[in-house]
């Protein structure tokens, strides 16, 4: 437990939805894509598949820290809406202002009005996520960062997995129902878990929530600290 030091209190005014609706344009959007994507079903067919890939998960979101820097132009250790503009035109990533402003709101979680290193994963996750099927037909990489590509592929896995009724939200139940079904001794801690990132209690998680408490799961807070 002791990596779930994120304060989610604050995530709590970040706009996370109070039911099973989308609370701004934005997150209409990645519920839509969240929808869209599950049509096309998951190679992930067990929690426990999930719970193997952490190590990898983990070394993979590690590598991303290098990129982070990079964009960090300023050194402040965090990435300010002019930096993720460049961070934006870098990547090949096409989006409005407005949009990127939105998506900036979004994963500032503690509205400091600078995305950190977590933040960031979560930002670059759901950049992935929405510009699926943006990408030419042969191309491999929708951002240019291949490897880290294919870490969100795994993400937008395991959370397509989880959402068993496909209606674009992990509810209790559907998360009770995968530990059971994988026979895992430690299945009070992960429901524990659950809660935790169910911050507003309504019994669901979207996607951004899923990212945010996975990406805490995996390990990479653990060297936030220093
Ligand atoms: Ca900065
Ligand atoms: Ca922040
Ligand atoms: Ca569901």
């Amino acid at each position: 437990m002791s990596r779930f030091r994120y304060p989610y209190l604050l995530i709590m005014g970040d706009g996370a939805p109070t039911g099973s609706v989308p609370t701004s344009k934005l997150e209409a959007q990645i519920l839509e894509a969240v929808l869209q994507r599950e049509l096309k079903g998951t190679s992930i067919k067990s929690f426990n598949k999930i719970i193997l890939k952490f190590p990898k998960i983990d070394e993979s979101l590690r590598k991303c820290k290098v990129i982070f820097e990079q964009f960090d132009e300023d050194k402040s250790g965090a990435i300010d809406l002019k930096e993720l503009k460049n961070c934006f035109s870098k990547l090949e990533v096409t989006f409005t202002n407005e949009e990127i402003s939105d998506i900036f709101q979004a994963c500032d979680l503690n509205d400091d009005m600078g995305i950190d290193f977590h933040e960031f994963i979560v930002l670059l996750c759901l950049v992935y996520l929405l510009k699926e099927g943006s990408s030419a037909p042969n191309s491999k990489s929708r951002m240019g960062i291949p490897d880290l590509e294919a870490t969100f592929e795994t993400l937008v896995e395991s959370f397509v997995f989880l959402d068993n009724n496909n209606d674009g939200y992990i509810s209790k139940n559907e998360m009770i129902h995968a530990i059971e079904e994988s026979g895992r001794s430690d299945g009070q801690i992960t429901m524990k878990r659950f809660e935790e990132m169910d911050w507003d209690k309504n019994g669901t998680v979207n996607f951004k929530e899923f990212l945010f408490a996975f990406t805490s799961w995996v390990g990479i807070q653990d060297d936030e600290d220093d």
